[in-house]
């Protein structure tokens, strides 16, 4: 089998790095210098895509997409999003305001996906550059505002992008819930 994973979330939450942790081929990033407010984040920003490749053994594999994370090249979204066959948000704990910026993806996400369900899993990074690392306020929050285009529970995890351990609890937990999404989906035979 072979699912077409998209990253999605804000500027420097590290799906870029994530993907290259993750890819068993190199990676082919779009990144440039960045300007305007991202350059006071970071150096470099994905401006179309970036595209990774993970194998899993047994001939399945994920193509692994990054989306920009800047608004202005949200027409890069729609396109990334017809392909895909699984999701995953990378929320950066370290910004002001990451339940903002996941109220903002999942109601973006809502709106391309027009009705479709597929399976999400969410990784928090930065963890290590705030005092407060718990994940509870994004549990609670994802209680009390359900992700309707969520194709069952959504495993949350901390993650260290640049970490191939970390970043690979997401791929694991994605794989089995796109087998399940997939298994259901098929007509019962008698
Ligand atoms: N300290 C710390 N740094 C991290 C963590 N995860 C990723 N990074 C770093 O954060 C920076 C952001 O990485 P990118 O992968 O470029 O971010 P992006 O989400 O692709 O951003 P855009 O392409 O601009 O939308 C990189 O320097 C990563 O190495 C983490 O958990 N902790
Ligand atoms: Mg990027």
């Amino acid at each position: 089998m072979e699912w077409s994973i998209l990253f999605m979330g804000p500027v420097g939450a590290g799906k870029t790095e994530a993907i290259r942790s993750l890819s068993d081929i190199d990676v082919l990033d779009t990144d440039v210098a960045a300007t305007d407010e991202t350059a006071l984040l970071k150096e470099k920003t994905t401006v179309s895509m970036d595209v990774g490749v993970m194998h899993l053994g047994g001939g399945d594999k994920l193509r692994l997409y990054g989306a920009p994370g800047q608004g202005r090249f949200d027409f890069m979204w729609e396109i990334l999003i017809e392909h895909a066959r699984g999701l995953v948000i990378m929320l950066n704990h370290a910004n002001p305001d990451p339940l903002q910026d996941l109220a903002f993806y999942t109601g973006r996400l809502k709106g391309l996906l027009m009705g479709k369900t597929l399976p999400l899993v969410i990784g928090v990074t930065h963890t290590d550059e705030r005092p407060d690392t718990s994940l509870a306020v994004y549990q609670d929050y994802l209680r009390r505002n359900p992700v309707p285009f969520a194709a069952g529970k959504i495993p949350l995890f901390r993650v260290d992008a640049r970490r191939r351990h970390d970043a690979s609890a997401l791929m694991v937990a994605l794989a089995a819930m796109l087998e399940m999404h997939e298994r259901l989906a098929q007509p019962v035979r008698a």
